[in-house]
Parts: C-alpha cells; sequence; structure tokens
C-alpha cells in the first residue's frame, strides 16, 4: 500500500469527522485530547471501502480459512473483506443469548480452522481479546489481528503476551503526522496529542477468569493478590505507586492526623512519616493553614516516601467540587495526592474532579461505606461506586469500605474506624482492630487516627499499628496461596 493511499485515506477521515479532538472519557475511563471514531464510515462506502483494503493489505499471510469482526465497528468492514476476498466469516455475538450458551458465535465454522481478526481500534486490547477468548473456546485458532488503528496505548503488547499478533494499518503517531503535514492540525494539537500517548503507553488488560486460565495464572481476586502483583494491573499510576511504597516499606498503615495546628500535622508527618504509606489530612480543620505548611507537607511526603490524601469527601456537583478541589484557602488539588469523594452526585463528581487536575498526577478513593453507626450506605450505593469506579479507572483508585465492596485487584480498599482498644468514641464511630479490618473486613489499608494520635508513644504505637495491619495482609496472601 503507498504511503499516499494511506495519506489520502486519513485525510478523507478526518475530512467526515472521524477523528475529534477536545477532552473525552474512553470506555475505560482514561482522559483523551483525541477520540477516533470510525463508525461514522458505514455513512461513506467508498471511504470504508478504503479503509477495509487497508486493513486487508496489513495480514501478514493469506491461509487464513475464516474472519471475525470484532463488533461494533469491525463488523461492517469483515463483512466487505469477504465479500470481495471471498473468505467465510464468523459472528461473535457481543451479549450471550439468554438460553444456552454455545450460539456466542454465528455461522459454519470446523474446530482447528485459522481465524483472523478485525478490529477497528485497540486500546488496551481488551475488547479484542474478549472475541479471541470465544473463538478459542469453540476450537478455533486465533493468532493473527490486524487492526486499523493502534493508539499506542499498550494494547500491541497486552495481546502480544496473550498469543495474539497484531497488525495495525496506522499508529496514533503516524495519524497524527499526516494531520500536521497536511496541516490538518497545530503543532500544538499534535504535540498535546503525543504527550498524552506518552504518558499512557502502558494501559493493562484485566485478566478476567478466562483469559487468565489460558495463560495458567489463576483467577485474580484482589484479597488474594500480593501489592507487587496487582502494581502491574492497576491503571492508575498513583495506586501504583502507593502499592510499590506498601510493598517497599512493608506498611499498609495510613495514619489519619486529625489536628487542629499545622505545627502538630508537620510534627507527627515527620515522626511517623517512616512507618506510613498514606497521610490523611483534614486541613479544614487546622487553624494556620498557608500555602508554606503545604509545601512542607510535600517535602515530608518524598522525605519519607508517603502520599498525601486529603480527605475533604466532596460531593457536590461537577462545577462546585471543581472550584472547591482548586480554590478556597486550601487549594487542595496542588498538593494532596489524593482526595476523598462521595459518589452521591454520580459522573460529575468525577468530571469536576478531573477538570481541575490539569497535567498532576491526582486520583479520588470514593465512600462507599462508612464506620459510623447508622450509616446510610446501601447495597445500591455500594454497586453505584462500582460501576462508577470501574468506568474512570484513570481517577479512581479505590474506595473507604467496611467490607469487600470489591474484589477487583485494580482497586484499594481503605477501612478506618480501627483501634485497638475501644468499640467507639461516644459519637458514632465504631472500631475494629488491624487484623480483623485486613482479614475479615478485607482492607489492603488500615486508617488510624487517635489509636495513635492519642497514645502516649506516638512511634511504639504506629510501628505497633503497622505491624499488626501488615503481617494480617500477609496472612491473607499466604492464605489463598496454600
Ligand atoms: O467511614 C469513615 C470514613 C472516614 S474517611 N469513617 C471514618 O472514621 N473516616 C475518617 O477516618 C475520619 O474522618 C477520621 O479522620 C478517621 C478515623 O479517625 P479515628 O480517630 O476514629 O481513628
Amino acid at each position: 500500500m503507498s504511503e499516499n493511499v494511506l495519506e489520502q485515506c486519513v485525510l478523507e477521515l478526518f475530512k467526515i469527522g472521524v477523528v475529534k479532538f477536545g477532552s473525552f472519557t474512553l470506555k475505560s475511563g482514561m482522559q483523551s485530547p483525541v477520540y477516533f471514531d470510525l463508525r461514522m464510515i458505514i455513512s461513506y462506502p467508498s471511504v470504508m471501502e478504503t479503509v477495509a483494503d487497508l486493513i486487508w493489505k496489513a495480514r501478514p499471510r493469506s491461509d487464513y480459512q475464516l474472519m471475525c469482526g470484532v463488533a461494533y465497528t469491525g463488523l461492517p468492514i469483515a463483512t466487505l473483506i469477504s465479500a470481495k476476498q471471498n473468505l467465510p466469516m464468523v459472528l461473535r455475538r457481543k451479549e450471550a443469548k439468554g438460553y444456552g450458551t454455545k450460539k456466542m458465535v454465528e455461522g459454519n465454522y470446523k474446530e482447528g480452522q485459522n481465524c483472523l481478526i478485525v478490529e477497528d481500534v485497540i486500546v488496551s486490547g481488551g475488547s479484542l481479546y474478549e472475541t479471541v477468548e470465544t473463538l478459542i473456546e469453540i476450537g478455533l485458532e486465533v493468532h493473527d489481528a490486524v487492526v486499523f488503528l493502534d493508539r499506542e496505548h499498550g494494547g500491541y503488547n497486552n495481546l502480544g503476551a496473550l498469543g495474539v499478533n497484531v497488525f495495525p494499518v496506522l499508529t496514533m503517531a503516524e495519524l497524527m503526522r499526516i494531520l500536521l503535514k497536511h496541516k490538518q492540525v497545530s503543532q500544538d494539537t499534535h504535540n498535546t496529542v503525543l504527550a498524552h500517548i506518552a504518558s499512557n503507553r502502558n494501559t493493562s488488560i484485566i485478566k478476567k477468569e478466562k483469559s487468565a486460565s489460558r495463560q495458567g495464572v489463576g483467577v485474580m481476586d484482589r484479597k488474594n493478590c500480593s501489592f507487587e502483583s496487582r502494581m502491574e494491573i492497576t491503571n492508575h499510576p498513583l495506586a501504583r505507586r502507593l502499592l510499590q511504597i506498601m510493598t517497599s516499606k512493608r506498611t499498609n498503615l495510613c495514619l489519619a492526623a486529625d489536628v487542629t495546628s499545622a505545627h502538630q500535622l508537620l510534627s507527627f508527618a515527620n515522626q511517623l512519616g517512616p512507618h506510613i504509606c498514606l497521610l490523611k489530612t483534614h486541613v479544614d480543620l487546622l487553624d494556620d493553614f498557608t500555602a508554606d505548611v503545604a509545601q512542607q507537607l510535600s517535602d515530608l511526603s518524598e522525605k519519607h516516601n508517603f502520599l498525601l490524601f486529603e480527605d475533604r469527601k466532596y460531593g457536590d456537583i461537577g462545577s462546585t467540587v471543581a472550584q472547591q478541589y482548586s480554590g478556597g484557602a486550601h487549594r487542595v488539588v496542588e498538593w494532596a495526592h489524593l482526595v476523598t469523594a462521595h459518589a452521591l452526585p454520580g459522573p460529575g463528581i468525577i468530571k469536576g474532579l478531573t477538570s481541575a487536575v490539569g497535567d498532576r498526577e491526582r486520583g479520588c478513593v470514593l465512600v462507599s461505606q462508612m464506620s459510623s453507626e447508622g450509616a446510610l450506605t446501601s447495597q445500591e450505593y455500594i454497586k453505584g461506586c462500582n460501576s462508577l469506579a470501574a468506568n474512570h479507572t484513570h481517577f479512581v483508585i479505590g474506595f473507604v469500605s467496611q467490607s469487600s465492596v470489591s474484589d477487583d485487584p485494580r482497586f484499594l480498599l481503605l477501612t478506618p474506624g480501627v483501634k485497638l482498644a475501644g468499640a467507639g468514641d461516644g459519637l458514632g464511630q465504631q472500631y475494629v482492630s488491624p487484623r480483623a479490618a485486613v482479614l475479615e473486613r478485607s482492607a489492603d489499608v488500615v486508617i488510624v487516627g487517635r489509636g495513635i494520635t492519642e497514645a502516649e508513644d506516638l512511634v511504639s504505637a504506629a510501628i505497633t499499628y503497622k505491624e499488626h495491619a501488615f503481617s494480617a495482609y500477609e496472612e491473607r496472601v499466604a492464605a489463598s496461596s496454600s
């Protein structure tokens, strides 16, 4: 295929609105400055034909006995190729029929036939792999996939690791190069997209039961996985960093430093920094918060390797939380790596918070359950939190919880209401021990406030909590592998 045909095709696609620039949320939750919507080509048959030809030419060999387009956009493209090349098709349903499971795949096929996959765009490769899994299950051989655009977010490598070789017609960088060359985009837009690719190169496919078993790996249940192994499958750089800190410092202790003076907060952070993975603050309790205090907190977080976690429990409409997060006296977005948020407002809470982030590395923890007596968090609410998180894995790193609200290993569960002695505080707080939080309530991180801050010897109290919680975590993981 000459470069010219490809360039003409890209320009045509741009003209009909397949390539869009702005601010988009991809299916995985990733925020993107560019969106490639190939569905549009069904309204332009001649463009669709060129795309189909380019895809067909990208295949590495010619001895396929079948072809399967990934629903939805891969389907019409595969249909065109099938008719033109006289290569039979199969179709994999997106949803199983309500009865029986056999008919996930339509069309005639024989076990052992070699099937070529056709897809429009790959991001992590997850959707494409779902199709591959079904085809392998019914006995087909699947080794190659041709795709029109590789967004360069790790899909090529992810699928390669699962035994599927990907042959893209175009990468996102090539697409941008062509548009720039023909002056369809500004240098700025071009650079923004390249920077976006560079900082999102390694998204992962969540290893579902079937793909895991194909590799001989067990089902990934959060509770059974080590923090280290979870680093590979989280989408969020801060979740990875937190898991890394927890592993290297051997601590899953978060200090809840609910104090009223900056001096006391900084002193806690400095003394207890070596023993914690997170410092949870309520800086709205401080009488004397200044930008300098924020800077000192950041310095201590660097010095002792912990993350800053402002427990603001944002819960308003997007536009208000965007202002609360970025402005006011505390300018939280400027210094806190993580914040808490309620899921009550729905996706707007994430949109609002992320709109204030800019190019900083930031994330949030959704409050899924509360430790206080009579808390109103229902099962429905927990489900809602889970789906909000699953749709925004590039911002949500986990949940504040009191039970195993999620088994998804990408998310961290943080459990407050932890104390070695005492059942409550007379104001509704309810306590469990750090061991019970980890082993019975499935916490990854225990949040401890007064159990440490009111102790006579702060450091030795923190060490005790750290050791109880971390050894309980080690027991949990060891039990699952024995
Ligand atoms: O359900 C919750 C959620 C949170 S974030 N229950 C809680 O207690 N928290 C916070 O954890 C609370 O705001 C406080 O900062 C900390 C618990 O403090 P402690 O002194 O009771 O350990």
